[in-house]
């Protein structure tokens, strides 16, 4: 299968990998504007010299609890990103629920939208549709980052996060967006418990029945803490287990914090010939 992009259509007959650019005064911190920028354009440099295949830069942390973030504080932080890293050659994906940092970052250049919120926020699917080429990640999330940990409860969470997709798949159908443009993810951490993320993995592979690749984010998450004990600067080898786990049940894209690690990982189990991507979940041998 392929992920048709604004510049790149992505051949994912094997996992790619998507490194993670976080442009946020956290991950970055020296304060000065300019300075992120650069920062984080040789943090791009350096997860492609790792071995990235598209890089996700993102100016909004979601994760669990987050504040959110002002729209022009989040422009002034993506855009120079995006702008400086566009010469890259590669395809530059852009994570953000807000539609006019879509739109900025498509008029920009940007390849692909990447969006927790599968595009239900107003306007977010104008945005996307817009641009007849751009490529966009759909995630299953549950409430929103303020509330998502509160408790989630699903009767069947791969049900659920399946009708769920295909669902947003359909909208974005009937709003002139390509198939061949559309990923999707279930969300790993979400509106999640640890058991319904174990359970998303495990039974992965029943998720590729919507048709579309699949893109995972496993990468640090608290998840793998709770399973290993591990704060979140100690969980490289349990991100690795959990990406390489991913692939094998057919993931097309893996969205992570260690390149060069995952790259290698991925590079043994392809060398074994144990990460076909398949083509339909009738012609694939996954772990059961
Ligand atoms: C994900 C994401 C994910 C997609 C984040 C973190 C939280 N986008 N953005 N999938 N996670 N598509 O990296 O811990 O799992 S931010």
């Amino acid at each position: 299968m392929f992920w048709q992009t604004t510049r790149f259509r992505i051949d994912l007959a094997r996992p790619r990998v998507m490194g993670i650019v976080n442009v946020t005064p956290d991950s970055f911190s020296d304060g000065g504007r300019l300075g992120d920028a650069a920062a984080a354009l040789r943090h791009c440099e350096q997860l492609l010299a790792e071995g990235a295949d598209i890089l996700d830069i993102g100016g909004e942390s979601s994760r669990p609890g987050a504040a959110p973030v002002p729209l022009a504080e989040e422009l002034a932080r993506v855009l120079p990103v995006v702008q400086g890293a566009l010469g890259f050659g590669v395809p530059l994906s852009v994570d953000t629920v807000k539609p006019e940092v879509m739109r900025r970052a498509l008029e920009l250049g940007a390849d692909i939208v990447n969006d927790i919120g599968a595009l239900l926020a107003p306007g977010a699917l104008e945005a996307v549709a817009a641009f007849p080429r751009a490529g966009v990640c759909l995630m299953h999330m549950r409430g929103d980052p303020a509330t998502m940990q509160q408790r989630p409860a699903y009767d069947d969470v791969v049900a659920e996060v399946a009708d769920f997709l295909a669902g947003r798949l359909q909208v974005l159908r009937a709003a002139g967006v390509d198939d061949e443009r559309i990923v999707l993810d279930p969300g790993i951490g979400f509106g999640k418990t640890v058991e319904h993320n174990l359970e998303l993995l495990r039974r992965q592979p029943e998720l590729l029945a919507l048709g579309r690749p699949l893109l995972l984010g496993w990468s640090r998450k608290s998840t793998l803490g709770a399973v290993t004990g591990r704060a979140v600067g100690e969980r490289l080898a349990g991100s690795i287990a959990a990406a390489l786990a991913a692939a094998r049940q057919g993931a097309a894209v893996l969205r992570v914090h260690d390149v060069a690690a995952t790259v290698d990982a991925l590079k043994v189990w392809g060398a074994a010939g144990l990460l076909p991507v398949p083509e339909s979940p009738a012609t694939r041998g996954a772990i059961r």
